[in-house]
């Protein structure tokens, strides 16, 4: 891509803003995390997000600590960072930033007694759609869902499932041009807490990509559910300035039926091959190598069971995914055979 007319000052504060863009995310150590959520120079905060490690409440932007343990390394969190002028707002327990460009949010919704899940995540959908069109920022380009006990059955429904018919039904009814606007998701399951989830939405459309090697999991038969999951494998943003590819969680599922049952090393080989083919499918959209070493790239890989770990991690290493680029997370997945998903940001230049 052309380098950029109007580039502004790169901050010092830390690495990974190094680039002028506006938006910006980063995994930093806990106790980095005052000086850059407090200092009077870019890069201002939108949203934070830890995984599980306890954060103080004095955190000026959206945040969530989903219970989803960090294994394999120090505690890292999750920051998004803005080099624009922040606006932040909160309408009870939907907190958004806004910088011009982006808008991202948290939405964390308790469960009650007697509400399902279809019906909580159909709530929560809603919300963040007639939010974000509110505001202004009509184009959702990536969304995570943490569901606490993804796999447990709720009322002969496995909740998953019941998420999905929710989500789905709030999509239908109010994303413009679904399916083909859905954005790159990720569902994963929590063992405690509220329903979270953290939502990037843009005043840009994106484009959104499938998987040759998938079927669309909007286009799922019936028999993984009531309603399909409403997600793209990939969402491809791009301004004048960069370009931002999302891949979606990716799992061990080749056209839709899930591979390699029982093998946490085949299910990331296979992992693997579709990420490959998604940055394929996203590099010829766009003309751009989202390989090479001057990107930006962040990978999550959530774990079912952390003694897999060390068959996932050897799969990895030798695949041609940058290996230092992995945040690992412990996890429960979608499908109950899932055992290993991958998910990745890239900001190229
Ligand atoms: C799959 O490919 C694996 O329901 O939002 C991965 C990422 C999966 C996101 C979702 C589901 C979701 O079908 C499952």
């Amino acid at each position: 891509m052309a380098s950029a007319p109007t580039r502004q000052a790169p901050s010092t504060s830390h690495d990974t803003h190094r680039t002028s863009s506006s938006l910006r995310v980063a995994y930093v150590e806990p106790r980095a995390l005052p000086p850059l959520l407090h200092s009077m120079s870019a890069p201002k905060p939108m949203a934070v997000t830890s995984f599980g490690y306890p954060l103080s409440h004095d955190i000026p932007c959206p945040v969530i600590v989903p219970d989803l343990p960090q294994i394999a390394s120090s505690p890292l969190i999750e920051v998004w960072t803005s080099d624009r002028l922040v606006r932040t707002t909160t309408d009870g327990n939907l907190a958004t930033a806004m910088n011009g460009e982006w808008l991202i949010g948290t939405i964390s919704l308790d469960e009650r007694p007697g509400h399902s899940l279809d019906l909580l995540t159909y709530d929560a959908y809603q919300r963040i759609l007639h939010h974000i069109n509110e505001a202004g920022y009509p184009s959702l380009c990536r969304v995570w869902n943490y569901v606490p006990h993804i796999n447990d059955e709720q009322d002969g429904l496995e909740r998953y499932r019941r998420f999905c018919v929710g989500r789905h039904q709030a999509l239908a009814e109010r994303l413009p041009d679904f399916p083909d606007s859905l954005p790159a998701a990720t569902a994963v399951g929590t063992k405690s807490g509220p329903l979270q989830m953290l939502f990037l939405a843009s005043i840009k459309q994106p484009v959104h990509l499938g998987n040759p090697r998938q079927v669309h999991a909007y286009e799922y038969p019936s028999d993984y559910g009531p309603r399909s999951p409403s997600f793209a494998r990939a969402t491809l943003w791009q301004s004048g300035r960069n370009t931002m590819l999302f891949i979606a969680g990716t799992a061990s599922v080749v056209g839709h039926a899930s591979r390699h049952i029982g093998s946490p090393a085949d299910q990331t080989h296979e992992s693997i091959r579709n990420v490959m083919a998604v940055l394929e499918q996203a590099g010829t959209a766009c003309v751009t190598d989202f390989l090479k070493d001057s990107n930006e790239t962040l990978y999550k890989v959530y774990v079912r069971h952390p003694e897999t770990l060390a068959d996932i991690v050897r799969a990895l290493r030798t695949s041609p995914l940058p290996a230092k680029s992995f945040l690992f997370l412990q996890g429960d997945l979608c499908r109950r055979e899932l055992l290993i998903e991958l998910e990745g940001v890239i900001v190229s230049e």
